[in-house]
Formats: C-alpha cells, sequence, structure tokens
C-alpha cells in the first residue's frame, strides 16, 4: 500500500521516494510517485511551490522561453484549461501556474515546506536512503530524485566589507517576498547579466537614480514581449499535442513556431545576412542566436552576427562612450544570451549611469556604498546580481554520501561527473533532474524536466518488475559520458569565455562545461537507446 502523505518513515517503514525540492521538477516527479502508487515525500526549503520562481522574485522577472512552450505537457486538461496572459510570461504567473498544478493534482499534503535536506547517506546494509532535515527530521526511503534546480544557490561574491552596507542589500536570486520600493532612492546594482538586464529598465523608471556596476557586458535581444496573441494560443490548443512533438525534435526543445533557416552566415552577401538577423532580432527573444546555422560553431561567423548586435547597441544608446561600454566582445552565447524589454534603452535615461569594472574591481562595500576606482558611491539600497553557483551549488551544499562513505563533493572534487546527467556511479537509487550532463539549462527546462522524470519512473517500473534492489551507474559509463560531452564542447564555442556554464563564475569552482550540448533530440535517442537496450551502463543489484 502506498504511504501517502506518511508523515515519517523508518527502515523498516521505508518510502519508495524522498524528492528534494518542488519546483517544475520535483511537483512532476511527484505527480508521477503517486499517480503510480508509490510512496513520496518532497522536501522544499522554501516556504512554498515554485523553485527558480519562487525565490526570483526581482522586477521584471520573466521567462525566455515563450508562454505556451515553457509549460507542462503531462496532462491535456492541464494544457488545455490553463491561459497564459503575456507571450513571455512574467514571474508571478508562472508563480500562479506552479500553484494551479499543485492544488489541481493535489501535491501539497506530501511537500514538507520551510525544510532543508541537510544530509543523504545510502546505507548499504539495506540499500536505503537515510536523509535528514535541518530541522532534524529523518526519513528512509528506497530512492532520491534530486530536483534541486540548477540555479538555486545565489553567488554571493566575498567583497571586502561585503556585510558593512546600512542601507537596503538584495540579491536578485533571494528577492524579498514583501514589494521593495524604490521610490526616491539611490540604488546601485552589481552584475549585468539576464537578472540585472530584466530589473534594470524597470527600477531606473522608479528610482530616483541607478548605478549599474558592470564587469562584462552581455548581449541582449528585445523580446518584443506583450499580450499574448489569443488566434496563436487557439491554433496551437487544437493541436497542442503536435506542437510539443515538433518543439521536442528542436535542438533546445523549443522554437518550433520560428521560421527555419538552415544556412550558414557565408551563404549570404551582407546585406542579405543582414535582412535575416533583422529579420530575427524584429522577431525578438533567444532565436537570434540560432539566425544561421554556424554562429554556435565558427568565430568568423559567431563575429558577424556580434557586430550586428553591437551596431543596435550603438544605434540605441546615445551617449557614445556608454554604448562602446555596453559592447561586449566576448563570443556571442557563450554567456547565456538575455531577453530584455527596453534594456539598452534605458541607459538614455537621466538618472541612469553605467560604471565600468572591469579593470577596476570593486575595492570593498561600505556602510554607505561601494569603492571602485577609489570612488565612493552612495546609495539608499544595493542590489547583488551576481548569479548562482550554478548546476552543482546546491547538491554539494547538501552532505551527501554515497557507498563506502565517499561523499559527492570528494566525488566531484574534479568536477562533477554523471552518466546521462541522471545518475552518479557509487550512488545507487539517487537521480538527478537537469543536473550537470543533462541538457538543462541549454533546453526548455520544463521539457527536459519531462523527459527525465519520465525516464527515471520507467526505470523504476522496470525494476519493480525485475524485482532489483538498486541500480548504479558505472565508472566506466560515467567517464565516457563525461568525456563524450567535453568533447562536443570542445567543438563549440561554449569554453571560450567565462561563465556559469564552465563554472568560472565562482573562485575556486572546477571549469568544466557542466551541460550536455549534443542537444535535445540526440539526448533523448541516447537515454531511450539505453533503456531499450537494458540500461548498459548501470548495474543492477538483489
Ligand atoms: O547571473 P549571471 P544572472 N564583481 O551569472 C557579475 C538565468 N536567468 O542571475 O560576467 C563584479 O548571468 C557578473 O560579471 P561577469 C539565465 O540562465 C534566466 O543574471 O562574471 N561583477 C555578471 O554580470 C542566466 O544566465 C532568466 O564578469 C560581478 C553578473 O554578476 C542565469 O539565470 C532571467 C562579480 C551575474 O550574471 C544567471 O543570470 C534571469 C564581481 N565580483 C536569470 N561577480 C530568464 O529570462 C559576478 N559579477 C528565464
Amino acid at each position: 500500500m502506498p504511504l501517502l502523505n506518511h508523515p515519517t518513515s523508518s527502515e523498516t517503514n521505508p518510502l519508495d521516494l524522498i524528492i528534494v525540492g518542488a519546483g517544475f521538477a520535483g511537483l512532476y516527479a511527484l505527480q508521477r510517485a503517486l499517480n503510480s502508487n508509490r510512496s513520496a515525500v518532497v522536501l522544499e526549503r522554501g516556504g512554498d511551490v515554485g523553485g527558480t520562481w519562487y525565490w526570483n522574485r526581482y522586477p521584471g522577472a520573466r521567462c525566455d522561453v515563450q508562454s505556451m512552450e515553457y509549460s507542462y505537457s503531462f496532462d491535456e486538461a492541464l494544457q488545455q484549461n490553463w491561459s497564459w496572459t503575456e507571450r513571455y510570461a512574467a514571474q508571478p504567473e508562472i508563480l500562479d501556474y506552479a500553484n494551479h498544478v499543485a492544488d489541481r493534482f493535489a501535491l501539497r499534503p506530501h511537500i514538507r515546506f520551510d525544510t532543508l535536506a541537510d544530509s543523504m547517506t545510502f546505507l548499504e546494509d539495506c540499500s536505503l536512503w537515510r536523509t535528514k532535515t535541518a530541522k532534524g527530521d529523518v526519513f528512509y526511503s528506497r530512492f532520491c530524485i534530486m530536483a534541486t534546480g540548477c540555479l538555486s544557490s545565489t553567488n554571493l561574491p566575498d567583497f571586502e566589507g561585503r556585510d558593512d552596507f546600512k542601507g537596503e542589500a538584495y540579491h536578485t536570486g533571494n528577492w524579498p517576498h514583501e514589494p521593495v520600493d524604490f521610490t526616491g532612492k539611490r540604488v546601485g546594482i552589481i552584475g549585468t547579466g539576464s537578472s540585472s538586464i530584466q530589473s534594470i529598465p524597470i527600477i531606473a523608471a522608479s528610482c530616483a537614480h541607478l548605478t549599474v556596476f558592470q564587469r562584462t557586458p552581455n548581449y541582449s535581444i528585445p523580446a518584443h514581449n506583450g499580450p499574448i496573441d489569443e488566434d496563436y494560443v487557439q491554433a496551437i490548443k487544437q493541436q497542442y499535442g503536435d506542437f510539443r512533438a515538433l518543439n521536442q525534435q528542436m535542438f533546445a526543445g523549443f522554437g518550433a513556431h520560428q521560421s527555419r533557416w538552415d544556412a550558414s552566415v557565408f551563404d549570404l552577401d551582407e546585406s542579405g545576412r543582414t535582412q535575416r538577423f533583422e529579420a530575427r532580432w524584429q522577431e525578438g527573444g533567444l532565436g537570434f542566436s540560432s539566425s544561421f546555422s554556424d554562429t554556435g560553431s565558427n568565430l568568423e561567423a559567431n563575429q558577424i552576427a556580434a557586430e550586428f548586435v553591437r551596431n543596435k547597441i550603438r544605434g540605441t544608446v546615445t551617449d557614445p562612450e556608454t554604448a562602446e561600454q555596453l559592447c561586449p566582445d566576448q563570443v556571442l552565447g557563450c554567456k547565456r544570451v538575455c531577453v530584455d524589454t527596453d534594456y539598452y534603452e534605458t541607459y538614455n535615461r537621466a538618472n541612469v549611469d553605467l560604471v565600468s569594472v572591469k579593470d577596476h574591481p570593486i575595492e570593498r562595500i561600505t556602510p554607505k556604498g561601494l569603492i571602485t576606482n577609489g570612488t565612493q558611491y552612495d546609495f539608499d539600497l544595493l542590489i547583488f546580481a551576481t548569479g548562482f553557483d550554478a548546476m552543482t551549488g546546491t547538491l554539494l551544499k547538501i552532505d551527501i554520501q554515497g557507498r563506502g562513505g565517499i561523499t559527492l563533493a570528494e566525488k566531484w572534487s574534479a568536477g562533477p561527473v554523471t552518466y546521462l546527467g541522471l545518475a552518479i556511479d557509487g550512488f545507487p537509487n539517487f537521480f538527478t533532474v537537469s543536473g550537470p550532463g543533462s541538457p538543462s539549462v541549454l533546453s526548455n527546462m520544463i521539457v527536459t524536466i519531462e523527459q527525465h522524470v519520465n525516464w527515471i519512473m520507467d526505470c523504476l517500473d522496470t525494476m519493480q518488475a525485475r524485482q532489483t534492489a538498486t541500480i548504479e551507474a558505472t565508472e566506466t559509463a560515467s567517464s565516457d559520458w563525461v568525456k563524450a560531452g567535453n568533447a562536443i564542447a570542445a567543438g563549440t564555442l561554449f569554453p571560450t569565455c567565462n561563465s556559469w556554464y564552465l563554472g568560472a563564475n565562482v573562485p575556486g569552482k572546477p571549469r568544466i562545461f557542466m551541460p550536455y550540448v549534443g542537444g535535445f533530440p540526440s539526448y533523448v535517442e541516447i537515454c531511450e537507446n539505453v533503456k531499450r537496450e537494458g540500461y548498459p551502463g548501470f548495474v543492477f543489484s538483489n
């Protein structure tokens, strides 16, 4: 009998599953578990569901994948009934959606909120996982699913005097739940990644003065966001299954609605290319990066695309010096391209200044603000938009011990090693969702989440049918998977800059390209083959 909403568990009465995280991955894993009569408890450190969308409440937070694609496909009635209001959904609406899913599928009673998973230990004598929470609760389970998210541990650089600031201070990835009032305030913001680029136009419109501290300029493409086109919605809803299937054939699991173009930049002359870039610019969003087939792999092609964006910046920002400072020079796309509404235009406002900290790093945070290049800047409110310890940060914060007491931190001391981004050798019955080695952040996260969870649940069914106690990735399969992933990444332009994909934004983090960059369709094919061929690369035990 399933132990639905079982408050505790024991070695003799274990849960089937402990799921860590109640974001989109955890919610779907729980829904699938309950649907197949498996007992499961979700541990969630936040006060409610939503994961990324629970924590990232900064002004302007919005998804860069379009609403009709950034949603679950597993339930036809859900996708027919839910209505998005904008082309790109804003954080409050996405959070409403997560809450709707939790209620619709009666998931909440199985989720422990405000509960941090502190340690997880594999007990070899009984093949169970023992999970202890920071509150002191203990759970025993046969399996663990780590639905901990890729961008769920904030990166707060160790600036000298970081905690000395006496005004209001916030990190975009851990934004307060109460409204923040910028009226009449002098605001400083450190960082110019997606979070900053989304929030700057909104903050600038309501504060007295905004100073942006930029170390590396980013490429940002206009979203051209607006109310969702109801005819488009109805057309998709009439054949939502086909639309989802088409998207699954796309490299990143989304974008099937966009015009297809498989040609090289060099197939067109300058005016033809510019027209093509312009068309994609007008469509808006992440699709700009794939205006041509070779902008991600050929440096010269990439530079042509990059120069197009730089010319857009120069054509938008009226002060030439500020415009040049905003022009990125790294490979376009090697840091994740941003999607904005009026970002570059905001630098034309009289109350916004840009300060480069590239050559003159922030010297220290002071009680009144910060010092860079010998100048003290005073603020009422300081925002750290300094990103995340991505993909591994949250997993490594938990004391996870596998076979022989080896910790995940030891196992991954030279960088994360997984098989298929789903399993870790030495850690039986322990699955990661959209972790390192998965297409994860290079794909539509919800599409990848559904695929991972479906694969895991099929695996559990197989184990039940075979009456096997454990499944574990082999060391060889894992190291081969990492080598294959690295080889694909080496053939791209991704490793050419210091991105969070490489862990390069966190001092001391091993420099490894973490996501699988072979594309969602080929990843799915590999996973399906592994399943069909009886799970090569895994060992089962009784
Ligand atoms: O973080 P980031 P983010 N001194 O790491 C700067 C997703 N997301 O939160 O580039 C000075 O991109 C750092 O500078 P540099 C999306 O996948 C999605 O903005 O390291 N500056 C950089 O400018 C995104 O990629 C959406 O030189 C310092 C900034 O801080 C990911 O989350 C919206 C510094 C950090 O940028 C992360 O985005 C928002 C220092 N010591 C986020 N340390 C969607 O649209 C760091 N910086 C769905």
